[in-house]
């Protein structure tokens, strides 16, 4: 079964790996991966790329298991040399062993290669049992509009600094993807959307992840005229995100943070938005009328991911829904 997926950080990680890494799933499932790039920045010279990263380091075994981020075991003794140099961002995590990916990813783009061609490569190493390809191999940058906090001014921040440095406290007025004009979908992207099976959502930020990889022009359309069923997990529970601060996004663009809001962000796809199925924790059973009536077909079921197992439960329930059994 061909399994394609649109996907973000940490939360959309952990899900995969379950659909693809847990013994609950009892089918054969052959998934392609279309990773979000705008939290993509340039740190100290270097193309850090955090989701692509999150998702070949949480499938491949390498993932710091208690940040999401990162690898297990990580030591940071640049990132502090460079804080005694004073040099800027010191308010980023760059770990010793995470900087080779990023060295290796850096040397490549400058010689020439895509970064989807450098993707696959740092996957032959990391083997995630998923094709991972980003969603551009163009720049595509989230960048957010927000009052500066000490001048009071309208600036726009990077995505990263928003999140990392201000911890998404300031009030975001707009999210901006930097390049996205001019920017087209990875190759591969658009024909994964027309050969799935199944389309899938997974519990990602509905904004600045799933909600810019719908942004890169081509993408969107192609969803909408998939001849597979779009199902999308909500990353809301019991109106609150189940990790990161999807909710800070959310209130960006008007969206209210639960699960039948975001199923509404996302549009039924029998009246031009993308989603047939949508999958909801059982906390918030109430708004399946709601959802139902939007024309999405929904279920509640337990959506919190402690373990692989858990996991690999969820995404069973995700094929039994579509598939009717
Ligand atoms: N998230 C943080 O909260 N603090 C960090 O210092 C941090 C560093 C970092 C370095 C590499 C990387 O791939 C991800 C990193 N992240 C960090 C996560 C990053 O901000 C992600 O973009 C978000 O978690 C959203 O996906």
């Amino acid at each position: 079964m061909k399994i394609t997926a649109l996907a973000g950080g940490i939360g959309g990680a952990r899900f995969l790996r379950g659909l693809t890494q847990s013994e609950k799933v009892t089918r054969e499932v052959d998934v392609t991966v279309i990773a979000n790039t705008g939290d993509d920045i340039w740190v100290h010279g270097l193309r850090v790329c955090p989701d692509l990263d999150s998702i070949m380091y949480t499938l491949g075994g390498g993932i710091s298991a208690e940040r999401g981020w990162g690898r297990e075991g990580e030591t940071f003794t640049c990132k502090d040399e460079l804080a005694i140099y004073r040099v800027e961002p010191t308010w980023f995590g760059l770990g010793d062993k995470d900087l080779a990916t990023h060295l290796i990813r850096t040397t490549s783009l400058n010689a020439g290669y895509p970064l989807s061609e450098v993707t696959q490569a740092l996957c032959d190493r990391w083997k995630p049992g998923v094709d991972l390809i980003p969603m551009s191999d163009q720049r595509c940058e989230t960048h957010v509009v927000v009052d500066h906090p000490e001048t009071g001014a309208r600036v726009a921040m990077h995505f990263q600094e928003w999140w990392i440095r201000y911890g998404a406290t300031l009030p975001a007025h707009e999210f901006i993807q930097v390049g996205l004009d001019t920017a087209q979908p990875a190759p591969g992207v658009i024909d994964a959307i027309n050969n799935a099976d199944l389309i899938l959502l997974p519990p990602s930020n509905p904004v600045v992840s799933i909600g810019t990889i719908l942004a890169v022009p081509g993408i969107l359309d192609a969803i909408r005229n998939a001849s597979a069923p779009v199902i999308g997990l909500s990353p809301i529970i019991d109106n609150a995100p189940v990790r990161g601060m999807a909710d800070a996004c959310l209130r960006a663009i008007n969206v209210e943070t639960n699960a039948a809001a975001v199923a509404r962000h996302y549009g039924s796809r029998s009246n031009g938005g993308i989603l047939d199925y949508w999958l909801i924790d059982q906390r918030d059973s109430d708004s399946l009328g709601e959802i139902e009536e939007l024309g999405i077909t929904a279920r509640a079921i337990p959506l919190l991911m402690t373990d692989v197992n858990s996991a690999g439960a969820m995404a069973n329930s995700a094929l039994d829904l579509v598939l009717g059994n």
